[in-house]
C-alpha cells in the first residue's frame, strides 16, 4: 500500500490528496481485468476531479519497482459517478443527462457487474408494451406527436404487420384534415392492404366509427401534427384523443431532435396524456441516450422503435432490457 501511495504521489505531485484506498481479493472487478490488489483513489485540488485508480497485483506486492510499475493501470474515470469508466463514457457519448449518470452512479458502490449496473437502470425505467388486438371487440390506438416525426409511416407500419403478417382485421381512421395531402396518404395505404379508411371530424365521429367497425381487431386513429406550443391546437386533439373507446396513445416523437425540445414535447403532450412512445428516424443518429432521458423514471410503456422510411421495414419493440443494452453496447 505505501509503495502504491508513493506511485500516487509521483504521478499527481506532492499536493495529491488520497479519497480512498482498498484492498481487493482476486474476484471480480470486470472492467478490471479480474485482478486483486490495491486501489487508491486520489486527485488534486483545484482541477477538474483527476481520479486514478491504481492497481496493483497482490500477489506481486513484494515485487521491485520496475516490475510493479508494468502491473500499475491508470484508468482515469470521469469522475462524475461510481459507474466503471467506460460505461459512464458510453452513456455520456450517446446523449444521456449527466444528472441521470450520476443518478445511477449515487448506487452503486464501484463493485457491480454488468448485470447488477443494469438492473439498477432497469429500476427507473418504464416497461416496453406491445399492441395487442383486441378480443371480440377492436383494440383502439392513436398516434399522436408533433408535427413530421413520423406518425402516418408508423401507422402504416403498424397496419402493414397486423393485415400482411398476422390476417387480421384493421382500420385506418384519420383525424388529419388540416394537412394537404394527409387523407389521400392514408387512402393510398387503405387500397394497398384492402382495407377500411375514414376521416373522423369529432368525438362524435369516432364513437360512430368505432361502433360501425366492432368486429375490427384493431383500429389506428391517425391525429394530425400537432405544434405543441400552441395551447389551443392541444385542446383540440385532447377532445379526440380522451375518448373513452380508445385503448392505447402512443406519442411519436423523432429521435433526432435536440433533447430539450423533446422533454418540452414529451411535458406538453403529457399534459393531455398519452401511455406510450414510439421513437423514429433512428436510423438517422446515433443519439440512442435521448430515449433513456426521455423514458427515465417515467409512467408511460416503452413501446416501438422506427428505423427506416420504408413502411415494409415494421417497427420495433423496445424493451427496456434492449434499450439498455443498446445505449451501453
Ligand atoms: N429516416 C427515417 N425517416 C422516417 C422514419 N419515419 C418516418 N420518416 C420520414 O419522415 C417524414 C414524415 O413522416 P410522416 O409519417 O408523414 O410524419 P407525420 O408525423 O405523419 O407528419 P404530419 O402528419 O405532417 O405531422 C417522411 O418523409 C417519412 O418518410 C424513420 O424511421 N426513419
Ligand atoms: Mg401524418
Amino acid at each position: 500500500m505505501q509503495e502504491a501511495i508513493q506511485q500516487v504521489r509521483e504521478e499527481l505531485g506532492p499536493e495529491a490528496i488520497i479519497y480512498q484506498t482498498r484492498r481487493y481479493k482476486k474476484r471480480g472487478f470486470w472492467w478490471m481485468e479480474n485482478r486483486g490488489g490495491v486501489e487508491i483513489m486520489a486527485g488534486v485540488e483545484e482541477q477538474k476531479p483527476q481520479f486514478a485508480s491504481l492497481i496493483k497485483e497482490a500477489s506481486g506486492a513484494q515485487n521491485s519497482l520496475p516490475e510493479i510499475k508494468e502491473e500499475i493501470s491508470w484508468k482515469p474515470a470521469g469522475g462524475i459517478s461510481k459507474l466503471p469508466p467506460n460505461l459512464e463514457k458510453k452513456l455520456l457519448d450517446r446523449g444521456v443527462k449527466e444528472e441521470i449518470v450520476k443518478e445511477i452512479g449515487t448506487e452503486l458502490h464501484g463493485d457491480e457487474n454488468y448485470t447488477q449496473i443494469k438492473e439498477k437502470i432497469l429500476e427507473r425505467l418504464p416497461p416496453g408494451k406491445e399492441i395487442t388486438p383486441g378480443e371480440g371487440f377492436p383494440r383502439v390506438v392513436t398516434l399522436i406527436g408533433p408535427t413530421g416525426t413520423g406518425k402516418t409511416t408508423a401507422l402504416a407500419k403498424i397496419a402493414e404487420t397486423f393485415v400482411r403478417k398476422r390476417g387480421k382485421k384493421v382500420v385506418l381512421l384519420n383525424q388529419d384534415t388540416n394537412r394537404w395531402g394527409a387523407g389521400e396518404q392514408l387512402e393510398k395505404l387503405g387500397n394497398r392492404l384492402d382495407i377500411d379508411v375514414e376521416t373522423v371530424f369529432s368525438p362524435g365521429d369516432l364513437t360512430r366509427a368505432i361502433e360501425k367497425f366492432f368486429d375490427a381487431d384493431l383500429i389506428l386513429l391517425d391525429t394530425m401534427g400537432c405544434n405543441p406550443m400552441q395551447k389551443e391546437v392541444l385542446l383540440q386533439l385532447k377532445g379526440i384523443i380522451r375518448h373513452e373507446f380508445i385503448d392505447e396513445r402512443l406519442l411519436v416523437l423523432s429521435i433526432n431532435t435536440r433533447n430539450e425540445d423533446l422533454v418540452n414535447y414529451r411535458d406538453r403532450f403529457g399534459e393531455i396524456g398519452f401511455s406510450g412512445f414510439v421513437f423514429t428516424k433512428l436510423d438517422e443518429t446515433g443519439a440512442l441516450g435521448n430515449i433513456l432521458n426521455l423514458a427515465w423514471g417515467r409512467e408511460e410503456n416503452l413501446g416501438y422503435v422506427s428505423r427506416s422510411q420504408k413502411v415494409s421495414e415494421s417497427l420495433q419493440f423496445l424493451d427496456r432490457g434492449i434499450l439498455i443494452d443498446e445505449v451501453l453496447k
